[in-house]
């Protein structure tokens, strides 16, 4: 196109000095001024197009230079291959908010897991009114990238790794395996799980850190729970002890003010995600988290490691309430405790996959 408007210019150039220097110009001076101002004009449009053409492909050129320069890489992300493209590195390897499966030696896929963003946050009863001195003081604490199971443990999920190791499988109380989340599991058949899953996919799974729990139910909120302060809320956001299972169970404990729909635990992801697309992170089952439970925060780590030294190792940390408890209790902030034999049917897991750098 450049050559094309250089031929123009060359020929306009050409014909209005002829033009200028011949009869015609002295017969007709009006006629002939006016197509010289008009060729002026157009030569100059001509020549700023001219100039910028020639910017354009300066600066094309150079992002093809820069583009050429970055790594090409051949690179497996769960089971996602992404093959010889230039991308940029914050992509490449693991951006917040993507939902990936790593692919099991056995075959299949590992459970869906979520890339939680970095940042910090306050951990405890911001709200100052729990009246309890394990969710204080208040601190701030850093969490680096990582991925967590976008849902709960399911059956399907563990029923595959107890399959595969002869394991026993737990117990579902005849209310269904498949994808209701896996209960009556305690801390160590957890654990065990991570870490058949770490052997089987080359990944490094384990349990949550209490800190890094936190951070992801609450996504950025600053509420006691991710929907907001009022548990009476709730049951659009998470399978609570409602109206429905306070009718069917029958228990005597204060329940949330609305109605669910389910009396026991619910199939995963019935309910809205968080702001993190984490789902039933409140409700449906308690959470074992790697964590042993402390007093107080007092001393805590501010980089979201495992807090496990200086407490009782038979108390881990549960978290986020389950489908049959106090309304108090299914708060982000809450702390719960057992004894890492015990198996539960309102206790599960989730869990944590740390983030490759490279
Ligand atoms: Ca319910
Ligand atoms: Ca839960």
């Amino acid at each position: 196109m450049t050559t094309l408007k250089l031929f123009i210019l060359a020929f306009i150039f050409v014909a209005t000095s002829g033009a200028l220097f011949s009869k015609f110009f002295k017969e007709h001076k009006f006629l002939t001024f006016l197509v010289s101002v008009i060729a002026i004009i157009g030569s100059f449009y001509l020549i700023r197009d001219i100039y910028l053409d020639m910017k354009n492909d300066v600066i094309a050129e150079l992002k093809s230079e820069s583009t050429q320069n970055q790594p090409i890489r051949n690179e497996s992300i769960g089971n996602e291959l992404i093959q010889n493209k230039p991308i940029p590195v914050e992509r490449e390897t693991f951006p917040a908010g993507k939902v990936f499966r790593d692919s099991l030696q056995i075959g299949g896929y590992a459970p869906e897991m979520v890339v939680i963003p970095a940042g910090n946050f306050q951990m405890g009863d911001i709200q100052g009114d729990s009246g309890r001195d394990n969710e204080k003081p208040v601190h701030w604490v850093n969490i680096e990238k990582f991925a967590m199971g976008k849902y709960e443990v399911t059956f399907a999920e563990y029923d595959k790794f107890a399959n595969a190791t002869g394991r026993e499988k737990p117990d579902d109380e005849n209310w269904g395996r498949g994808n209701r989340p896996v209960i009556n599991v305690s801390w160590h058949d957890a654990v065990a799980y991570t870490e058949w899953l770490t052997q089987q996919t080359g990944e490094d799974y384990r349990l949550p850190s209490e800190s890094e729990w936190e951070y992801a139910a609450r996504a950025g909120t600053k509420k006691s729970r991710y929907w907001g302060n009022n548990p009476n809320d709730a049951c659009r956001y998470a399978n609570v002890h409602d109206n429905t299972s306070k009718k069917e169970n029958g228990l005597s404990l204060e329940h949330h003010k609305c109605t669910d729909g389910y009396a026991k635990t619910a199939p995963i992801g019935k309910f809205r995600a968080n702001d993190f697309g984490l789902y039933d992170i409140i409700g449906n089952v308690w959470e074992w988290v790697a964590d042993n439970l402390h007093s107080n925060y007092t001393n805590a780590p501010n980089d979201g490691r495992i807090w496990a030294e200086g407490a009782d190792k038979n108390s881990r940390v549960l978290r986020g309430g389950s489908w049959y408890s106090n309304p108090y209790y299914s708060r982000a902030a809450f702390r719960n405790r057992s004894d890492p034999d015990i198996r539960d049917v309102n206790v599960g897991f989730r869990l944590v996959r740390v983030a490759r750098t490279n």
